[in-house]
């Protein structure tokens, strides 16, 4: 969810893997909303677009040789399966497993406390469905540990999944 920490270990596993000559990119669902997905919205329609068109700039990422790290909400089972199915063989599902409560509490950018005032329609987690994933490849829970141990747990998984 928002706060989740989804970006911060997206580039921190980046940054990772860039230092082993290792070729990765990051597709981030926010950064990705102010060009390429403008327009969308949070419907549950326009998340399912938001997360086609990254599933394709993914998987064209992934055909050149790219580790394609794809940080974003994608909150419903459905939105998920798609992702699988345009991306294809080795594509992981990752949970970032924060609570409700912890993302609130930490409320970055304002953002839970403008969902809550009622100024944002349609907030995951608050006046939107988030559907927790039934079985991840990995599932990392920011609220328990710090930044570093969580990078450190994501560049071991794609070093035990993926060749680079
Ligand atoms: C959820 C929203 C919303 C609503 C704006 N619901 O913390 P952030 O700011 O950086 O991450 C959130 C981001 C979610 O975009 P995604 O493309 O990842 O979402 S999805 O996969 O569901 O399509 C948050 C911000 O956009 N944001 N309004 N209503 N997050």
């Amino acid at each position: 969810m928002s706060g989740a920490g989804k970006s911060t270990l997206a580039h921190g596993l980046k940054e990772r893997l860039q230092a082993e000559r290792c070729t990765a990119v990051v597709l981030d669902g926010d950064a990705l909303r102010t060009g390429l997905n403008a327009g969308l919205g949070f419907s549950c329609e326009d998340r399912l677009e938001n997360v086609r068109r990254i599933a394709e700039v993914a998987a064209l990422f992934k055909a050149q040789g790219f580790l394609v790290i794809c940080s974003l909400i994608s909150p419903l089972n459905v939105h998920r399966k798609l992702a699988r199915e345009i991306v294809g063989e080795r594509f992981f599902e990752i949970h970032i497993s924060s609570s409700l409560a912890c993302c609130e509490a930490r409320d970055p950018k304002g953002l839970y406390a403008r969902a809550r005032r009622r100024e944002i329609p349609e907030f995951t987690g608050v006046s939107s469905p988030y559907e927790v994933p039934a079985s991840p490849n990995l599932s990392i829970d920011t609220a328990g540990e710090a930044i570093d141990t969580s990078v450190s747990r994501l560049e071991a998984f794609a070093r035990g999944n993926i060749c680079f």
